[in-house]
């Protein structure tokens, strides 16, 4: 190193004196200079025997092994160079100080030199940029880069358009959103407001209905009692009168319905004597029945309805419990005589609270007819049947006659005693009415008949 820097020292001075000398001593200048670059030539050779010696050697030369010297120190050596018309320019990269060697091109003798020169020259410049070249990889991935950078550029781009028109989008959405709630608030207080109004309407149509309903169960109960009026004694007679009422003229079986007895029973009907509507309680006449029962049959009733039978004295009762009712009994002997005796006034167990237990007792009054009164002394008295004494006598007047009846100290009329057809000799113990035909005559024919006291009147 040192030595290369010397050698460029001496050729700067001499070329100083070349510039002096040369207008002066031309023909001596050739001669010089020969010897110069005689001397020159020597000392280059003895320099690059060195130098092969040191590069043979492996010694660290700064200008070939470039990577211990490092790239901030390299030298830069550039061949005609125009700017400085120097054939050589040398120039160090932190310096900025170029050196540059002229030498003149019209010294031919010296081109074989210069060529060694040049040679020296593209060996270190081959040197030089065979330590650039280790950088174009990296350029390469530098361009890679740059270009993946541009794709990458695009990208956001076009990101960043999608989330403008997103964001458009959103405001749109935003809009809308803000249009329906506004809406659905002004929907729900329509709502509201038709609600309260229905409400309100149907309040006031409840009201209505109700009052409404109250008229037409008032009105209903009216028809009801117009139709009870009207209609009942049709639909449900209480008895043969009601029947008769109804239009039914004809002699024979009806249903009735009493008032206290609404399941009803089955009873004959008189609509013919004394202008009809009697229900029969009571008919002898051939003596086909046995009339000498016990109590429970005198309760509850027997016989066939159309011929020989007792209704029963539960069902009288039912009849005639409240009152109103009149008797009629209607009788015939053998010799066909008929005579009636009438009673306007009859009912029994009216009084009772259980006329069962109370032994339906028996309330006559008012007699009129053809057949004399044979019942009036009875009246208050209870039914004796002869499994069941509730007579005055000290024996069973039922047992003793033969029969059952309302017997007091026994009777003037035994009506249920044995079918003895007429005349007999035993006393009292037959179908006796005994103002009409005495104690020993057993009548053909008797019928016991009740109605409402108001059909007499009339
Ligand atoms: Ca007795």
């Amino acid at each position: 190193m040192m030595m290369l820097n010397d050698r460029w020292t001496i050729m700067n001075n001499s070329s100083s004196e070349l510039d002096s000398k040369r207008l002066n001593k031309h023909k001596t200048c050739c001669n010089f200079l020969s010897w110069s670059i005689g001397v020159l030539v020597v000392i280059a050779a003895l320099v690059t025997t060195t130098v092969t010696i040191l590069y043979v050697n492996q010694y660290p030369l700064p200008f070939i092994s470039s990577k211990s010297g490092g790239a901030s120190s390299s030298p830069v050596i550039s061949t005609n160079s125009k700017d400085s018309g120097a054939l050589v320019t040398v120039s160090r990269v932190t310096d900025g100080e170029p050196i540059s060697i002229f030498l003149d091109p019209n010294c031919p003798d010296y081109s074989a030199n210069f060529l060694r020169w040049e040679a020296l020259q593209s060996s270190l410049l081959r040197a030089l940029s065979n330590q650039n070249t280790e950088d174009w990889p990296n350029m390469g991935l530098a361009q890679k880069l740059s270009e993946e950078l541009k794709v990458l550029s695009g990208h956001a781009h076009n990101l960043r358009l999608e989330a403008d028109s997103l964001k458009r989008g959103q405001g749109v959405l935003d809009q809308r959103l803000d249009g329906l709630q506004s809406e659905q608030s002004r929907i729900i207080q329509v709502l509201s407001d038709s609600h309260s109004g229905v409400s309100k309407f149907a309040a006031g149509f409840s009201d209505s209905l109700l009052s409404l309903q109250r008229e037409t169960e008032s009105l209903r109960r009216l028809n009801s009692d117009l139709q009870r009026d009207n209609k009942y004694k049709a639909v449900r007679p209480r008895d043969c009168s009601d029947v008769l009422a109804s239009g039914n003229t004809q002699d024979g079986v009806y249903s009735v319905f009493p008032t206290h007895d609404p399941d009803g029973f089955m009873v004959y009907c008189d609509m013919t004597t004394d202008g009809g509507g009697w229900t029969v309680i009571q008919r002898r006449e051939d003596g086909s029945v046995s009339f000498f029962r016990g109590w429970e049959a005198y309760r509850d009733g027997f016989g066939r309805t159309t011929g020989e039978h007792w209704l029963g004295l539960q069902r009288i009762y039912s009849l005639t419990r409240s009152g109103g009712y009149e008797l009629r009994i209607d009788m015939a002997d053998f010799d066909n005589a008929t005579a009636f005796a009438h009673y306007a006034d009859f009912s029994v167990g009216r009084d009772s609270v259980n006329p069962e237990e109370d032994g339906y007792p028996l309330i006559v009054d008012e007699y009129s007819g053809t057949a004399g009164d044979s019942l009036l002394k009875h009246s208050g008295m209870r039914f004796t049947t002869k499994d069941r004494d509730q007579d005055q006598s000290e024996n069973n007047c039922a047992a003793y006659y033969q029969g059952a009846w309302w017997y007091r100290n026994c009777h003037t009329s035994n009506l249920n005693g044995q079918y003895l057809s007429g005349g007999h000799a035993s006393y009292a113990d037959g179908v006796e009415w005994s103002s009409w035909t005495g104690w020993q005559y057993s009548l053909r024919f008797t019928e016991m008949k009740i109605r409402p006291t108001t059909k007499s009147d009339s």
